[in-house]
């Protein structure tokens, strides 16, 4: 029988730099008192538990282990960072072989446990993964998320919020599509505060729309190729734009998030897993949110769509 979820409980699988930094993200912002990390390096994993859990006098107490599926089977989310991450100069795409295989190993073992929570998949390529956790699991539809383009959209309202010279939160503005270089800036219906963003950014001192625009979609789009360059791999913004889903859904508070979803016909969209809004609360996504776009941004989400249907149709499940 199905054991009753725990929502006070998460489970990381997956303890290289995304899972610690979100284990890190986690424990301190108070959403939960128990934490499972579970790799396939057992020891990596008691390694982070013990160095966050030396943090705890500084933020709250909480119960933070290295285990294994049976400890995860209960707990309100599984939020899965396994796998390889991009190389200088790869693709996320490029990952999906390696990462499939990982996944193989990884989603049955939760689904056999009647898992009764949200699966919240960050591995890339992450929309790729969400749908094939999807499958794999057999768990409704709602239930299985991926961070998607909430990264980008921290990303885009960064940038943005820096060029306008305002806080970033003030900025309406989201990135949808794949998590990768097919996703779309949603330029038609971009604000701040209500004001068209091109009105604002004349307000501002600039106008030159396009140019702007198109350097500003650019750099939120090459963010992690450049960082990986830097840094050889991106995990604090990731690990925040976790916190953020875990609290929407811990906390039933229901923003609309650009997490990767399920398409069921919202803009024509069918059987295709990618990042649009939704409602975000505690049965996962509770409401498509059919937001409007230009024809021109419609146009590049299908092509979005149809790029990640053709991986998808490759792979063999
Ligand atoms: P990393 O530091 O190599 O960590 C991966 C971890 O997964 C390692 O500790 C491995 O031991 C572990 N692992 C591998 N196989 C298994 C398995 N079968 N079961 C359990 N654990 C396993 O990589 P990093 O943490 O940098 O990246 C992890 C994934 O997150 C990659 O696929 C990245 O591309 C992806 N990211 C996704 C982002 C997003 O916005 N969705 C953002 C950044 C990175």
């Amino acid at each position: 029988m199905a054991r009753a979820v725990d929502n006070r409980k998460v489970a990381i699988i997956g303890c290289g730099f995304v899972g610690s930094a979100t284990a890190f993200a986690l424990m301190q912002s108070g959403l939960f008192t128990e934490m499972v990390l579970v790799d396939v390096d057992r020891e990596r994993a008691e390694g982070e538990a013990l160095d966050i859990a030396h943090g705890m006098p500084f933020a709250g107490p909480m119960n933070i282990y290295a285990g294994d599926y049976d400890d995860v089977a209960d707990a309100a989310i599984v939020i899965v960072t396994a796998g390889a991450n991009q190389q200088p100069g790869e693709t996320r795409l490029d990952l999906v072989h390696k990462n499939v295989r990982i996944f193989k190993s990884i989603v049955p073992e939760i689904a056999r446990r009647d898992f009764p929570g949200i699966l919240l998949v960050v591995s890339n390529p992450v929309d790729i993964l969400t749908h094939v956790a999807l499958k794999l699991s057999g768990l409704p539809e709602n239930r299985v998320i991926g961070s998607g383009t909430v990264l980008d959209t921290a990303r885009f309202k960064y940038i943005l919020g820096e060029h306008l010279g305002v806080d970033p939160r003030n900025v309406h503005a989201r990135i949808i599509g794949e998590h990768g270089d097919s996703e779309i800036a949603v330029w038609s219906t971009a604000n701040v505060s209500g004001i068209p963003v091109n009105d604002f950014c004349e307000l501002r001192g600039h106008f030159e729309h396009e140019e702007a625009m198109e350097r500003i979609a650019e750099d939120v789009k090459n963010s992690a190729y450049e960082i990986i360059a830097k840094k050889k791999a991106t995990y604090y913004g990731i690990a925040m734009s976790v916190k953020r889903i875990c609290e929407a859904i811990v906390r039933d508070e229901k923003p609309i998030l650009p997490v990767s979803n399920y398409q069921h016909g919202v803009h024509g969209l069918h059987d295709v897993v990618l990042s649009m809004p939704a409602v975000v609360g505690k049965d996962g996504i509770e409401y498509q949110v059919p937001a409007p776009l230009s024809e021109g941004e419609l146009a590049r989400l299908h092509e979005s769509a149809d790029a990640l249907k053709k991986v998808m149709a490759e792979l063999d499940l």
